[in-house]
């Protein structure tokens, strides 16, 4: 059995659902996506600023001969996630902060076939990265064979889907290269009609300022019209794959990323009481903890402002009061859209108190828009 042979064997052996192999070369096309991407400011501000690292992967190590790329399914089967409560009073989390944070599952199935491989060969030098290393991970997995490039720009594989997490190990192994996946999405193009805010365009162009995943991640404050197609997304978005034919049958993933009781399907009021010591106890495993506990509160309060739940305007209230400038504003955006004739009342009774201008401001906008 040569070296390859060996890798994928014991890949398969630690549950890597997925392996393939692509040669390490300066990557012009992808310059041209990522140019092109830049150029209409499309681009999200999470991905590697510097754009030479992100083709050139000689940067990273310098003796880079072959990338090892993986894939992990994370697709959690509905017997095993507890009843997901559809009222519009709890958040949704989408599957890829199911669990375990996927960042350290990766980093331990890289860590353990990266010690694997250096039993077995002479002078291996390497380096391995999940999600937040400086290539660009679908791109490489769409070279290395895992998948193809789905409408939703998610790389989708013939087994899993597209509910996959990639990660690579760049190495100075010679190895043989895999083929790229033939297949292609046909012309449903469920995913592109299917998003909400028209983030999803035709020949794979994708707007991320307008993505709801990214709306839940963002820091910058958001459009009020983006805000009311968020539903109730707390943290990522799956629209664009639950609509999406080629993940209709697919094998079941990873029993890591199964959600402990409700932390996908959180109630949004109990949300907005977490300290932040019981928010890391909730979520501090998770792919979301890094996100922090005020953005999450500050997606409970556009979930809650979408919830048609005009009773909960007695509960957002004390919101109102909160030493946040952003919870408050959140707080008045989600009373009024809720109620717009007692919202108005409530926050007319709390300008006569309220000292911040950034939230009396804030406050007379939404008259203006919503009034
Ligand atoms: C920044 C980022 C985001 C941003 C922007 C997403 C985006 N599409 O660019 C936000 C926060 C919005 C986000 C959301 C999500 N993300 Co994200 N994200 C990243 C990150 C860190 C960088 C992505 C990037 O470089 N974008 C720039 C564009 C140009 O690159 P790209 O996304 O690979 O796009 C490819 C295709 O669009 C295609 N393409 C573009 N134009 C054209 C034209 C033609 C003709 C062709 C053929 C192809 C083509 O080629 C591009 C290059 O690979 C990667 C990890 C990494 N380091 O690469 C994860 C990553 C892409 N994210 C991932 C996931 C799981 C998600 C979400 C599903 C999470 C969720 N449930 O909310 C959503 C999916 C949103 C979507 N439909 O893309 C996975 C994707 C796994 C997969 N199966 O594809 C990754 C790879 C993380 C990982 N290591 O597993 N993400």
């Amino acid at each position: 059995m040569n070296i390859k042979e060996k890798i994928k064997e014991y890949a398969a052996k630690i549950d890597i659902d997925l392996i393939g192999f692509t040669k390490a070369e300066n990557f012009t096309d992808l310059e041209e996506i990522l140019r092109e991407r830049e150029s209409r400011d499309f681009l999200s501000g999470f991905e590697e600023k510097n754009m030479e690292k992100r083709i050139n992967p000689y940067l990273t190590l310098e003796e880079a001969e072959t990338i090892i790329v993986i894939g992990i399914s994370y697709y959690v089967d509905a017997k095993d996630v507890e009843y997901i409560k559809n009222a519009e009073i709890y958040g949704n989390i989408s599957r890829s902060s199911w669990g375990r944070d996927y960042h350290s599952v990766l980093k331990e199935k890289m860590k353990n076939l990266s010690a694997y491989i250096e039993r077995e060969t002479k002078n291996f030098r390497f380096k391995y990265f999940v999600d937040t290393g400086p290539l660009v991970d679908r791109y490489l997995a769409y070279k290395a064979g895992i998948g193809w490039y789905g409408k939703n720009n998610c790389i989708i594989s013939k087994d899993y889907g597209s509910w996959i997490f990639i990660s690579y190990i760049i190495c100075n192994l010679k190895l043989e290269i895999d083929d790229i996946e033939r297949t292609s999405c046909q012309s449903c193009n469920k995913c592109i009609k299917g998003c909400p805010t028209g983030a999803l365009m035709e020949n794979y162009q994708y707007n991320s300022k307008l993505c709801i995943s990214y709306l839940t991640q963002t820091k910058e404050d958001i459009d009020y019209r983006l805000r009311e197609k968020m539903g109730n997304s707390l943290y990522g978005c799956d629209i664009c794959q639950l609509v999406c034919p080629y993940n209709l049958y697919v094998k079941s993933g990873q029993r890591d990323f199964i959600p402990h009781r409700d932390s996908h399907n959180p109630h949004l009021l109990e949300l907005l009481k977490l300290s932040n010591r019981e928010f890391k106890k909730k979520f501090g495993h998770t792919a979301l903890g890094w996100r922090g506990n005020k953005i999450i509160k500050r997606n409970a309060l556009i979930a809650l402002g979408n919830s048609r739940r005009k009773e909960v305007v007695k509960d957002l209230k004390e919101y109102l009061d909160n030493p946040s400038i952003m919870i408050k504003k959140y707080t008045a955006w989600a009373i009024i859209r809720l109620d717009k004739k007692r919202g108005k009342e409530i926050l007319d009774d709390h300008l006569k108190k309220e000292e911040e201008r950034e939230v009396i401001k804030e406050i007379k906008k939404l008259y203006k828009f919503y009034l």
